[in-house]
């Protein structure tokens, strides 16, 4: 088979408020939009954070059901739920989201300064995720801030062993700031560190976008890219709109001679089944 390149899209994330980036997509509709535009432009799965009424982070499961919903109706992009959440989300609230049965989830393999806050993943919290997403079959990615997040994933695997799907799949998630950095060095050695025979993507935050993109693909890796890891498309230029991110990425993926791999195509890929 042609070798391609699989294209997440993070097109909200939990920490820009709408007021400073009007473009940031806040409302299922503007969602569901940005979401069509994305599949377009040669995304395969979305990773979603959603806004309540007033615009903040929210794992409501009544508005996640009903996001997951609304994107399998009106796309057959791969939907891959946050876990994550907001730094101050609770433990208990991050497990239910799994109830809003995603076809796909956000799992973070440990603690990480983020930025002037803490995102705490600690042991005990990573293994009930972990255990959850097997019981209901639902396909993990592994996010990885930094190298001792790698570790921790060995350890996982080996006590609980493999994951819903069957294949391991990681995210680099590179330059946030008390993670590790966002660069060709890093990301060789983080790959070198990963499981035998994961795959993996890698995104690098604000203005480690390029240099991540560009090393991952040098490196045979697949990308993430969106509003919730970037908001400038160069400097001094804000981005306009996720399809805007995923069309540069799709383009640079093209170059490499591994165009977008096709949310069918992905699903075989990751493991994920088929909602029919
Ligand atoms: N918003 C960050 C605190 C995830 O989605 O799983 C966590 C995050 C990771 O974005
Ligand atoms: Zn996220």
């Amino acid at each position: 088979m042609e070798p391609s390149t699989l294209i997440t899209v993070a097109p909200t994330g939990a920490e820009s408020a709408k007021n400073d980036v009007p473009a940031l997509p806040v409302t299922l509709e503007e969602l569901v939009t940005t979401a069509k535009e994305c599949q377009e432009a040669g995304a395969a799965v979305i990773h979603v954070h959603i806004r309540d009424a007033a615009a903040s982070p929210t794992l409501d499961l009544g508005r996640l059901t009903a996001t997951v919903q609304a994107l399998r109706e009106s796309t057959s992009l791969i939907v891959q739920l946050s876990t994550g959440g907001a730094v101050t989300d609770s433990f208990h609230d991050r497990l239910r989201v799994l109830d809003a049965d995603p076809d796909a989830c956000s799992l973070t393999c440990g603690t990480v300064n983020f930025g002037d806050e803490v995102f705490a993943n600690p042991w005990r919290f990573i293994c009930d995720l972990y255990q959850r997403t097997q019981e209901r079959g639902v396909v993990p990615e592994f996010e990885l801030f930094d190298l001792g997040h790698v570790a921790t994933l060995h350890r996982l695997l080996a006590e609980f062993g493999p994951p819903a799907g069957g294949h391991v799949h990681a995210d680099l998630v590179m330059g946030v700031p008390g993670g590790m950095a966002g660069d060709a060095a890093t990301l060789v050695a983080s790959v070198a560190a990963l499981p035998r025979g994961a795959t993996w993507s890698a995104t690098g935050i604000g203005r480690t976008t390029l240099p991540v993109m560009f090393a991952a693909l040098a490196a045979g890796g697949h990308l993430r890219v969106g509003m919730e890891d970037t908001l400038s498309f160069a400097r001094g230029r804000p981005v306009t709109s996720n399809a805007e991110l995923v069309e540069r990425a799709a383009s640079a993926a093209a170059l490499s001679q591994r165009p977008p791999m096709s949310p069918q195509r992905a699903r075989e890929f990751l493991g994920v089944r088929d909602r029919t």
